[in-house]
C-alpha cells in the first residue's frame, strides 16, 4: 500500500478522499490555490502545498505544479477526485512517466471513453445496448439525411468530444437537420477543437440511470447496482437515488451483469460509471465516466462498500475486495446536492457562512467541507455539500430527508435547501413519476414561485 497520497482536488470530495486515505493508514497531502488557504481539506491533511492563484487553470489544473508538489512531499500516488484533471488521459500518462500512480483507470480507457464515438463503438461490441444511430462520425448533410431517414425523426446530433450535454442539437424533421448539424459542428469545434459529430435517435421522455462498476484489470469486474439521476437542471444533477424506483431486481441484475461482463472483457481497472437513458423498459448507453462521481454516496449507503477505499486499493495493485455475490443491496438512499445558489433563480451566492448546523441521526450523512465562518469563494463550482439519507424503503428515506432538510441550517448565503424542501413534498417525486425533463418543466411552470423570489 502507498505511504503517502496527494489529493488533487478541493471541497467535499477532497475530504472524502482524505477520509478514505486515513482509514487505510496513508498519509495525505492537500494542494490548494491561494483562494483556498482556509479550506477544510487543507486543515485536515497531514501536509499541504499551495499550487497557484485562484483560477483553477493556474492551480488545480496546473500539471507542473502538481508534479512538483508530489516530488517535494514524496507522494507516491495522486487521487484526482472529480472534475479538474480526473478524466485527462494525458495527465494520467504524465504521472506514469514520473512514477506517480494515478488513482484511476488506464490512460487508454480514459481516452477511449472521452471520445464518445469510440466509446459507443467499443461498448456496443462488448454487448452493451446503445441508442440507435450513425455508425461513427457523420461526414456531411447527405449522409446525415440518409441516417436520419432510416432512424426516423426526431434525431439528435452530438459532438464526439462532448458529453454532459455540450454540443447537442435536436432535429425534428429533415428541414431542421442541416442547421442542427452545422450548429453542433461549430460548437464542437469551438469548445473542444474537434468537429466530429454523430447522430442518434432522440428519445423523448427517458430517465437517466447509471450503473456503477469496479474492475481490477485482472479479469475481475463487478457492478454495484445503479443510480437514478433524472432530476437535473441544465445538465447538472440535482437529486440522485439508488436503487432506481423504475427498476426491479431482475432488471438490475441483468443490466449490471451486462456492464460487468463488458468491463471484464475490456480489462477495465478501477471505478467507472456506465450511463444509460432508460425508456419503455429498454436501456440505451450514452456515455461512460471513468472517475468517482459526485453522487457515489447513494451507492455506498445501500451497499456498504467504500468506493474511494476500493479505488485506492485497486490503484495499489490489490484485487477486488469483494465478489458479486457479496454485493448486497439494503434499502434506499437519496442525495440532494446543496448549492450556494438562490433556490428559485439559481443565482450563485458566494460569501461567508455565518452559522452552520448540519442534520444528524440514523440514516443521515452529510458530505461537505464548509464550516461556520468559512467564506465560499466565487471562483469554483457552487456545491456546498451533499445531504444523503438512507432508509429501509424509499418512503422511509423520504421521511428522513424531509426531517433532515428541516434541521439543516446554513445562514449567511442562499442555498438550494428550500428547493429540496419543496421537492420532497411533491406528489410526482414521492411517487417517482419523473423523467429527465421533469425538473426543468416544474421550475418553468412556477414550481418554485419565482415571482415571490
Ligand atoms: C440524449 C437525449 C435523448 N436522446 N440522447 C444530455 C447529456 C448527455 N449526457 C446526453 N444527453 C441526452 N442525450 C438521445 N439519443 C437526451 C439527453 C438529455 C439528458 C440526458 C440525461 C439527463 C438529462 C438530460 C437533459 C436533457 C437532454
Amino acid at each position: 500500500m502507498f505511504d503517502k497520497i496527494l489529493i488533487a482536488n478541493r471541497g467535499e470530495i477532497a475530504l472524502r478522499i482524505l477520509r478514505a486515505a486515513k482509514e487505510l493508514g496513508i498519509s495525505t497531502v492537500a494542494v490548494h490555490s491561494t483562494a483556498d488557504s482556509e479550506a477544510m481539506h487543507v486543515k485536515l491533511a497531514d501536509e499541504s502545498v499551495c499550487v497557484g492563484p485562484p483560477s483553477a487553470r493556474d492551480s488545480y489544473l496546473n500539471i507542473p505544479a502538481l508534479l512538483a508538489a508530489c516530488e517535494i512531499t514524496g507522494a507516491e500516488a495522486l487521487h484526482p477526485g472529480y472534475g479538474f484533471l480526473a478524466e485527462n488521459a494525458r495527465f494520467a500518462e504524465i504521472l506514469a512517466d514520473h512514477h506517480i500512480v494515478f488513482v484511476g483507470p488506464k490512460a487508454e480507457h480514459i481516452r477511449m471513453m472521452g471520445d464518445k464515438i469510440e466509446a459507443k463503438r467499443t461498448v456496443k461490441e462488448l454487448g452493451i445496448p446503445c441508442v440507435p444511430g450513425s455508425d461513427g462520425a457523420i461526414s456531411g448533410d447527405h449522409e446525415a439525411a440518409a441516417v436520419a431517414r432510416e432512424l426516423g425523426y426526431p434525431v439528435i446530433v452530438k459532438a464526439s468530444a462532448g458529453g454532459g450535454g455540450r454540443g447537442m442539437k435536436v432535429a425534428r424533421s429533415q428541414s431542421e437537420l442541416s442547421v442542427a448539424l452545422a450548429t453542433a459542428r461549430l460548437e464542437a469545434k469551438t469548445a473542444f477543437g474537434d468537429d466530429a459529430v454523430y447522430l442518434e435517435k432522440f428519445l423523448e421522455k427517458p430517465r437517466h440511470i447509471e450503473v456503477q462498476i469496479l474492475g481490477d484489470g485482472r479479469g475481475k469486474a463487478i457492478h454495484l447496482g445503479e443510480r437514478e439521476c433524472s432530476l437535473q437542471r441544465r445538465h447538472q444533477k440535482v437529486w440522485e437515488e439508488s436503487p432506481s424506483p423504475a427498476l426491479n431486481a431482475s432488471q438490475r441484475g441483468h443490466i449490471g451483469e451486462v456492464c460487468a461482463s463488458a468491463m471484464r472483457k475490456l480489462g477495465y481497472v478501477g471505478l467507472g460509471t456506465i450511463e444509460f437513458l432508460y425508456e419503455d423498459g429498454q436501456f440505451y448507453f450514452i456515455e461512460m465516466n471513468t472517475r468517482i462521481q459526485v453522487e457515489h454516496p447513494v451507492t455506498e449507503m445501500i451497499t456498504g462498500v467504500d468506493l474511494v477505499n476500493e479505488q485506492i486499493k485497486i490503484a495499489a495493485g490489490s484485487p477486488l475486495s469483494l465478489t458479486q455475490e457479496q454485493v448486497i443491496f439494503h434499502g434506499h438512499a437519496i442525495e440532494c446536492r446543496i448549492n450556494a445558489e438562490h433556490p428559485a433563480t439559481f443565482r450563485p451566492s458566494p460569501g461567508e457562512i455565518a452559522y452552520y448546523h448540519p442534520p444528524g441521526g440514523l440514516g443521515v450523512r452529510v458530505d461537505s467541507a464548509v464550516y461556520a465562518g468559512y467564506v465560499i469563494p466565487p471562483t469554483y463550482d457552487s456545491l456546498v455539500g451533499k445531504l444523503i439519507v438512507h432508509g429501509r424503503t424509499r418512503n422511509e428515506a423520504l421521511m428522513r430527508l424531509r426531517r433532515s432538510l428541516d434541521e439543516f441550517i446554513i445562514d449567511g448565503i442562499d442555498t438550494t435547501i428550500p428547493l429540496f424542501q419543496t421537492l420532497v413534498r411533491n406528489a410526482d417525486i414521492q411517487n417517482a413519476l419523473y423523467d429527465i425533463h421533469w425538473l426543468e418543466k416544474f421550475l418553468a411552470t412556477g414550481g418554485m414561485d419565482i415571482a415571490a423570489a
